[in-house]
């Protein structure tokens, strides 16, 4: 029997246009989600969000948007919130919430309120198999699939349905994700690299 997870990563007002790390692109992600989810049928929906209280040099007042970052998703901001479009119910109680003291990108360094894994959260739903979705293609996305693929479960990135900071990242994500296996969906190969996604990359 297989059994298909949807995992909504990071999906929040910093990461969407007007937040302190805009992803162009973000919002519309954000608006498209609770349709998908409806007109889909999948076993389990996850939704991951960065929760940074003191995360050390992931933060930075001159940052490299490489390793070191403008203050975002901090607990208690809105800016940590769940994007208003995105109807997080969708994800019932799993959200996975990650990064408190330190960088982290993939969602499966993430914990449920209860302390439970985003692997153990999957292993109890008997999923074999997930679709990753959200922000940012080429940090957050691209951690979280290679992770999915790593611990074994059939993973596919959904492109249309993810939004990127930089057309270079977004390509060496899209060609690292391929050589480990994940599979990418929605991908016009005769497109310009930077037209993945369902608008325009960049930061604002
Ligand atoms: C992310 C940069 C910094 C992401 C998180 O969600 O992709 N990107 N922190």
């Amino acid at each position: 029997m297989s059994a298909r997870a949807l995992i909504v990563v990071d999906v929040q007002n910093d990461f969407c246009e007007g937040g302190t790390l805009a992803v162009d692109g973000g919002a519309g992600v954000a608006a498209a989600i609770n349709d998908f989810v409806d007109s889909h049928e999948y076993d389990a929906v996850a939704a991951t969000r960065d929760f940074h209280i003191d995360p050390g040099t992931h933060f930075s007042e001159d940052p490299d948007y490489v390793d070191t970052w403008p203050a975002h998703c901090v607990v208690g901001t809105d800016g940590a919130e769940f994007h208003p479009a995105f109807d997080a119910t969708v994800a019932g109680s799993a959200v996975f919430s990650k990064g408190a003291y330190s960088a982290a990108y993939s969602g499966f360094e993430g914990f449920a309120e209860d302390g439970t894994t985003l692997e153990q959260w999957l292993r109890a739903h008997d999923i074999t198999d997930v679709d990753v979705i959200g922000i940012a293609t080429d940090h957050c996305v691209k951690a979280t699939a290679l992770d999915s693929v790593r611990a074994g479960f059939g993973t596919t990135v959904i492109l249309p349905l993810t939004a990127g900071v930089a057309p270079a990242t977004i390509e060496a994500a899209i060609a690292q994700m391929q050589a480990a296996g994940v599979q990418l969906t929605g991908r016009d190969e005769n497109a310009p690299s930077h037209s993945v996604g369902i608008s325009d990359v960049g930061i604002h």
